[in-house]
């Protein structure tokens, strides 16, 4: 009962965003009114989208067969989340999926990155898959295909299912994941074009057996954790074989990483070169692991008899070759030329950094210019993707149901001008997703911290655009910033 009225609502209240975003209250200027060389113009067919992830925004834990993942375990452990916030009902978008697709298409996007709950398609994990769990995606993506918006998947946001021994402790964990993406390609390739293999890597490795702030919540010594972070990037590498094998032939292939984003202090050739030792070290056991098939010889020094025990061919897998590289940027690191072995140092943060909602949130725009540069300069990958930027605001929602976020649409037009150099110089970036198309469960930060372009009021599940959905709209159609 209370969801079938939540839903009503909410379908409504999609209506009601459409006509909120195209209405008066939020005047648009006739482009013709612009003078055109004052626009940063982006190159043709460049991809505008949006991201989100299955268990920040889906809901319906236990529906249609759906089996607990070690998010749902994590988060109904008490003290673990933000007061003990859980994804149960989320923004409901496992029964919203239509008005959602609404929302993609009022702001003109035509990518949108979504993830896939493993444990709603395969609620053990391994085994048999679920239908019923299988049909929600073949209707999201029939639902996005239908409004022109392509399709991109991320088999694996964090949400590992609790059934599997061990986690990403036992190494079974990374050939069930290869079996997964297999099983997925199969069903969806004729569709889909798209498959990010894994999100974030530390995020689900370090932060989650190493800090124990994200599921599974544990404090584990650094031998375990490095072989962790080689079973993440050996499932990477299996699911990149298996999508091969299984999907239909061109099938464009990747993942997306929070690779640690080396700035140099000031653009000159040292400190540039600097950053560019950084970025191989900061990011050697998974980004660089991933493009380059090996560890670097400083990891596997500095960890010493605590490096990943590595099987034979296990490199070979995880090296793989890709179709692109995705990376969500957020925050930089400031790094200088420096006479250490490593010949580089990353400085500290000042205490008057500046930063958005979130305190890991320091904002540095140039980030996203050299997240792109960084990475081309080192190893030229095909293509690249900005698959998350975005930021938390104390968005605040008046009575008469505007949202101001005045300091999210500055921080986004900042990386967009920084990402407008990236592209402008020649460096092969595609698209850019922008976390998020709607606020959602921020993890162990629950409810309380806002990315969305939507306003999401969580009790009646009412979407409203913000200014910032409003000024991502014009960014798309001029297919410029300003
Ligand atoms: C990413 N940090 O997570 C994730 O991919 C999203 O699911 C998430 O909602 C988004 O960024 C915003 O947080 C991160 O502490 C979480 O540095 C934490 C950190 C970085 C990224």
């Amino acid at each position: 009962m209370k969801t079938l009225t939540r839903r009503r609502f909410g379908k409504t209240m999609a209506g009601a965003a459409a006509a909120a975003l195209a209405s008066a209250s939020f005047p648009r200027i006739a482009l013709a009114q612009m003078p055109a060389a004052s626009l940063l113009q982006f190159p043709p067919n460049f991809l505008w989208g949006c991201a989100t992830a299955a268990y920040q925004i889906e809901g319906a834990v236990s529906e249609d067969g759906r089996k607990p993942s070690v998010w749902d375990t994590f988060s109904h452990t008490p003290g673990k989340t933000f007061h003990g916030e859980t994804g149960d009902v989320a923004d409901d978008s496992y029964h919203l999926y239509k008005e959602d697709v609404q929302l993609l298409k009022n702001l003109g996007v035509k990518v949108y990155r979504f993830s896939i709950s493993w444990s709603r398609v395969f609620p053990d994990g391994t085994g048999q898959p679920n239908q019923k769990g299988m049909d929600y995606y073949q209707r999201v993506v029939d639902e996005l295909l239908k409004n022109n918006i392509a399709p991109y998947i991320t088999l694996f946001h964090w949400d590992l299912p609790q059934a599997l021994p061990g986690g990403w402790q036992s190494r079974d964990t990374s050939k069930a994941f290869g079996d997964y993406a297999a099983y997925i390609s199969k069903q969806l390739s004729d569709r889909v074009g798209h498959f990010f293999t894994t999100n974030e890597f530390t995020c689900f490795t370090d932060i989650g057996y190493k800090e124990g702030r994200f599921a599974p919540g544990l404090k584990l010594p650094d031998a375990q954790v490095n072989q962790i972070r080689h079973h993440a990037v050996l499932a990477h590498g299996m699911a990149v074989q298996a999508i091969r094998a299984n999907g239909k032939a061109g099938t464009q292939i990747g993942l997306a990483e929070n690779a640690a984003v080396c700035v140099p202090v000031i653009e000159t050739r040292e400190h540039i070169e600097a950053a560019h030792r950084a970025t191989r070290e900061e990011n050697a056991p998974f980004l660089t692991a991933v493009l380059e098939g090996k560890y670097t010889d400083g990891y596997l020094q500095r960890e010493g008899a605590n490096a990943p025990k590595v099987e034979a061919g296990d490199m070979k897998i995880i090296g793989s070759p890709l179709d692109f590289v995705g990376l969500n940027v957020y925050t930089p690191e400031y790094v200088r030329a420096d006479a250490s072995p490593v010949g580089y140092v990353v400085e500290k943060r000042q205490a008057s950094f500046p930063r958005m909602a979130s305190d890991w949130l320091y904002i540095g725009p140039e980030v996203i210019y050299w997240a792109v540069r960084n990475v081309s300069d080192i190893w030229k990958p095909k293509a690249l993707y900005i698959t998350e930027n975005g930021c938390s605001a104390d968005d605040v929602i008046t009575a008469d149901g505007r949202v101001e976020d005045t300091d999210r649409v500055m921080y986004l037009r900042n990386h967009l001008t920084h990402l407008h150099r990236a592209a402008s110089e020649g460096y092969p970036i595609k698209g850019y997703f922008l976390w998020s198309l709607l606020d959602n469960y921020e993890w162990a930060d629950g409810y309380s911290k806002r990315f969305g372009l939507h306003y999401v009021d969580f009790k009646t599940q009412a979407r409203t655009p913000k200014l910032s959905a409003v000024w991502y709209r014009e960014v798309i159609s001029r297919n410029a910033v300003e």
